[in-house]
Parts: C-alpha cells; structure tokens; sequence
C-alpha cells in the first residue's frame, strides 16, 4: 500500500509539474508579438515542453535574459544567426509589441537557424514607414 501510494504521489507531481511547464510557456507566447505557427518551438527546442524537458533554444535563452519581455532591443537581435532579426521572424520588425501591417503569422522561427530568407530593409525603416500608417 505505501508503494503504491509513492507511486500515485510521484504521479500526481510529475502531472503538476508538466501542467505548470506548459502554464508558463502559454502565458510567455502571449507576450510576444506573434506565436503561429511555431508556439512552444518559438522558445524551446520541443514542441511539448514539460518540467522535465523545457530546453530552450538561443531565442529562448534570449527571451529570458531579456526578462521575458519582448521590445526593440530584442527585436534587433539575430538570436538564431540565420541572417534575419528576431523581429523580421516574428512579424514585429521594430519590436514596438505590434504586428507589422497585416501580418498575422510568424515569418519563420526566431530560434531556428536556416529558416528565413534575410530582409533588405531595416528595423529602423520600417518603424518609420509603419508609423506613417498606424501614427505610433
Ligand atoms: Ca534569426
Ligand atoms: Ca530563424
């Protein structure tokens, strides 16, 4: 009886803690301009990160040093390396929190290298030419 009571509570830990992992990566997606297509993969290097697998990739490492907050200054970065800012991929070229025009889907994946093709115009431009449309 007491093992199996170890084994219902070691259960009902590993239920909890698996909950919480995905809690914390849906409530973090939100804060980012956009998270489809690529959701959890945005940050992790899984698709269903739980407590005991919730590795992040360089954007989500990223992420997190920026005190999970998503601006300017982690739009500018290219955390995968792959040639293309964080917010060219995530359809927030200048990081101001909006969706660029009528973007509404991720351009690729900010923590996935060799998945984009690298834009000409820069974040600084196109902060300039968005302001000319939504006045921000
Ligand atoms: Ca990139
Ligand atoms: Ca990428």
């Amino acid at each position: 009886m007491d093992r199996r009571l170890t084994i219902g509570s070691i259960a009902a830990v590993l239920v909890i803690l698996c909950v919480s992992a995905a809690s914390a990566t849906e409530a973090l997606q939100a804060v980012l301009p956009l998270s489809v297509p690529f959701a959890c993969l945005n940050c992790h290097l899984t698709g269903t990160p739980t407590a005991a697998n919730a590795s992040l990739n360089d954007f989500g490492r990223a992420f997190l040093d920026n005190g999970s907050v998503w601006n300017r200054y982690l739009a500018s970065l290219d955390s995968d390396g792959d040639g293309c800012t964080n917010g060219a991929e995530l359809g927030d070229v200048d990081g101001n929190g909006q969706p660029d025009g009528s973007v509404t889907q991720e351009s690729s994946n900010p923590g996935a290298a060799g998945d984009c093709s690298a834009s000409t115009i820069d974040a600084s431009t196109w902060g300039e030419l968005k302001a000319m449309f939504t006045g921000r």
